[in-house]
């Protein structure tokens, strides 16, 4: 059978576990000595352990001990199909160098892109699997993948299909985004124009052959403008494809707003984010995405406005950014500390931001908390609360992982990918 199959519609009923489901109503969803039953991928039931309904129909029970139960963790923003790594350029930025100055001068990004072309589909395939069986082993069921590093039409294909594979291969769903709009590509070096139509004119394919989720840009004095922003985001629009966007992460372009009139689903980073601008997603239902491995890798001083976010009511999600340029991070529950130390959050905002907000970041409406009818995705840990998990950190305490009702080796994959794939 393969990882992705549906299992048949196996009752088993989990009992006796400390609950952050999530859902409305009590902080954290809380619910002290909690049960639930899975039926095949999904919840079907869940609740107080004392309100359990008789169900002849259970097949096997677990009792968890009161260990914590949480929803699977959502990674809402990885850039994780790439070739090579950047660690040259961290010892440059450590020598004084700047993001900027070593993007300008043909590294960054470009050096990313160049090392991305020159690996093989099973190359990019089996360094994005390794990355991503860390992540799983610390409770991740769901990340996002965006291109980025071909920006060619076919290495942005291949690098969407190596993004495809991981969840054929991994039991694990991923959502691809589509960003060529990330940088310029040195066959257009001065034709920034002409690279953007290029680039619009590659979404169709992507689209017919199912590789595209959504579609995103870097809009910034280094990526792209506010205008060529537009242009990428009226074809994705015309092809039904959600919009999200690098937005505010070095300075004010207005993005956000932009973003916001095609009703994005997020705009990430958002360190520059103006007042218009978090007003402009709250009248769209935009998720803001903050970074804080970014921020803190690139030494970022200016905070994202957490404060005007949460008094606007604007939902914030919290991901890795996983890219080898700013943010090599492969830890979301690391993210968890960092939000909570670096942006003010508090651990239950930043807990909601690897789950409910994180789901809605990608739209995706079956998952991020603990409910009947939505996926048994859901993670075990040692640990007594979430808070736990947001005040230490270099440990993740995964106990159990499970991913449409069915039990993947929470440490295992990422031991196995250092012994298999490292070679
Ligand atoms: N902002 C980022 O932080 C990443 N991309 C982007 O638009 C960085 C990508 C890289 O440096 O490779
Ligand atoms: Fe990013």
């Amino acid at each position: 059978m393969s990882l992705r199959s549906t299992p048949p519609d196996r009752r088993t009923c989990w009992r006796h576990a400390r609950l952050a489901t999530f859902a409305p109503g009590a902080p954290w969803g809380w619910i002290d000595d909690g049960a639930f039953v899975t039926e095949g991928a999904q919840l079907a039931w869940v609740g107080a352990d004392a309100d359990l309904p008789p169900d002849p129909r259970v097949d096997a029970e677990v009792n968890l001990e009161g260990a914590l139960v949480t929803p699977g963790l959502i990674d809402a923003h990885t850039h994780l199909v790439y070739g090579g790594d950047r660690a040259g350029e961290f010892e440059q930025r450590l020598q004084g160098a700047s993001y900027e100055e070593i993007a300008r001068t043909g590294g960054g990004i470009r050096a990313t892109v160049a090392a991305t072309r020159a690996a093989s589909d099973d190359e990019l395939f089996a360094s994005a699997a390794k990355r991503a069986r860390l992540l799983m082993a610390e409770g991740v069921t769901t990340i996002e993948v965006k291109s980025g590093y071909g920006l060619a039409e076919a290495h942005e294909a291949r690098c969407l299909a190596a993004a495809r594979r991981l969840a054929r291969e991994l039991p694990l769903e991923v959502r691809t985004t589509s960003l060529a709009a990330h940088a310029l590509p040195p066959e257009f070096t001065g034709r920034p124009d002409a690279y953007i139509d290029a680039a619009c004119t590659w979404l169709a394919g992507q689209k017919a052959r199912g590789l595209v989720d959504a579609v995103d840009a870097f809009c910034d004095t280094i990526g792209f403008t506010p205008a060529q922003t537009e242009r990428i985001f009226t074809e994705a629009r015309r092809l039904g494809l959600p919009v999200k966007l690098h937005a505010e992460q070095l300075s004010d372009q207005d993005g956000a707003a932009l973003a916001a009139r095609f009703g994005a689903l997020s705009c990430d980073h958002l360190e520059h984010l103006s007042a218009r601008g978090s007003a402009a997603m709250k009248a769209s239902g935009t998720v803001a995405v903050l970074l804080p491995g970014a921020y803190y890798f690139l030494r970022e001083t200016k905070l994202p406005p957490v404060p005007a976010l949460r008094d606007a009511g604007v939902p914030m999600a919290i991901a890795t950014d996983h890219n080898p340029g700013s943010s090599p991070a492969l830890s979301l529950v690391l993210m968890l500390n960092m939000a909570c130390t670096l942006f003010r959050l508090t651990p239950e905002e930043a807990w909601r931001g690897v789950t409910v907000h994180a789901a809605r970041a990608l739209g995706l409406a079956d998952r991020g908390m603990l409910a009947a009818g939505l996926r048994a995705d859901f993670a075990v840990w040692d640990a007594e609360h979430p808070c736990e998990l947001a005040y230490r950190f270099g440990h993740s305490p995964c106990r159990r992982r499970v991913f449409g009702g069915r039990e993947t080796d929470a440490a295992m994959p990422a031991r196995s990918a250092c012994r298999n794939e490292s070679s």
